[in-house]
């Protein structure tokens, strides 16, 4: 029987297959994806649903936007980390670092300015996120506008962002770690609500029609004010849409602006 088959290597056959199916079948870490610094979230390159159909007139027309890869802060910049760079760098103490109002380490810093913004950003390595950026990474690419889907999709009750009033436990501003039921597709918490967050971009109210397809970064500037989202504590359900639009001066400072940052993505 040279070179004939043996049927006693038949279960042989049979384990290694098993074997091979089952290695395949494991599960594995998506290729090439990088493993974000501590805080942040990668968010792949790739389009997405920018701005609103049936939105406000600076939200329309809803168009797809390019964005290459980066990582964003999970969270809103926090009191600890702002007063972290404060301490090393000799930068001017936030406003309000004096209210037992805002001034928990957990909560979200605010009263900086946009140039404050950017120097923390600066400090560790990054910047802040253009107005496409921020808003992918706080929908994803199913044109949701609330970061967790339908408006109501949670319930009646606001346990999934911090808005007006105190439904939500929060008279002020909430811990930047609260509201998990809230995050975003890609895990992002408070995108909406709790403070509005300074953006890169100059605000240019016609921008999203004629904006490019790839990486936006706002008008050529220096314009007159800069990009603001998500909406904040002051603000109803309406006011946190993720594709809502505000601005600002880029010197103004008060309690309900605050910010997170984007680092480069290998
Ligand atoms: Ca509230
Ligand atoms: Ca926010």
């Amino acid at each position: 029987m040279a070179g004939g088959f043996k049927l006693s290597s038949l279960p042989a056959f049979f384990f290694h297959c098993l074997i091979v199916t089952f290695l395949l079948l494991l599960p594995r870490p998506a290729m090439g994806e990088p493993v974000p610094p501590e805080g942040m979230v990668y968010i792949p390159e790739g389009y997405f649903q920018m701005g609103a159909s049936q939105g406000r007139e600076d939200e329309r027309p809803m168009h797809f936007v390019h964005t290459s890869a980066f990582f964003i802060g999970k969270h809103e910049v926090s009191n600890a980390e702002y007063m972290e760079f404060v301490q090393a760098t000799g930068h001017a103490k936030p406003e309000y670092q004096d209210n037992p109002d805002f001034n928990g380490p957990d909560q979200p810093v605010v009263g900086v300015s946009w140039h404050d913004a950017m120097a923390y950003a600066a400090y560790k390595g990054g910047r802040l996120p253009t107005e496409a950026e921020w808003e992918k990474a706080a929908r994803g690419n199913d044109g949701r506008l609330w970061p967790w889907g339908e408006k109501w999709a949670k319930g009646f009750f606001f346990y999934f962002a911090n808005v007006f009033g105190t439904d939500d436990n929060f008279a002020r501003t909430a811990p930047v770690t609260y509201y998990e039921s809230g995050a975003s597709p890609f895990g992002l918490l408070n995108v909406a609500g709790n403070v509005w967050e300074w953006c890169l971009d100059w605000y240019d109210e016609g921008y999203y029609r004629t904006s490019p397809e790839f990486d936006p970064q706002g008008p050529e500037g220096p314009g007159q004010s800069k990009v603001l989202r998500g909406g904040s504590w002051v603000n109803d359900l309406d006011g946190v849409q993720v594709v809502r639009r505000a601005h600002n001066d880029p010197q103004v400072k008060n309690d309900i602006y605050g910010f997170r940052i984007v680092l480069p993505a290998p």
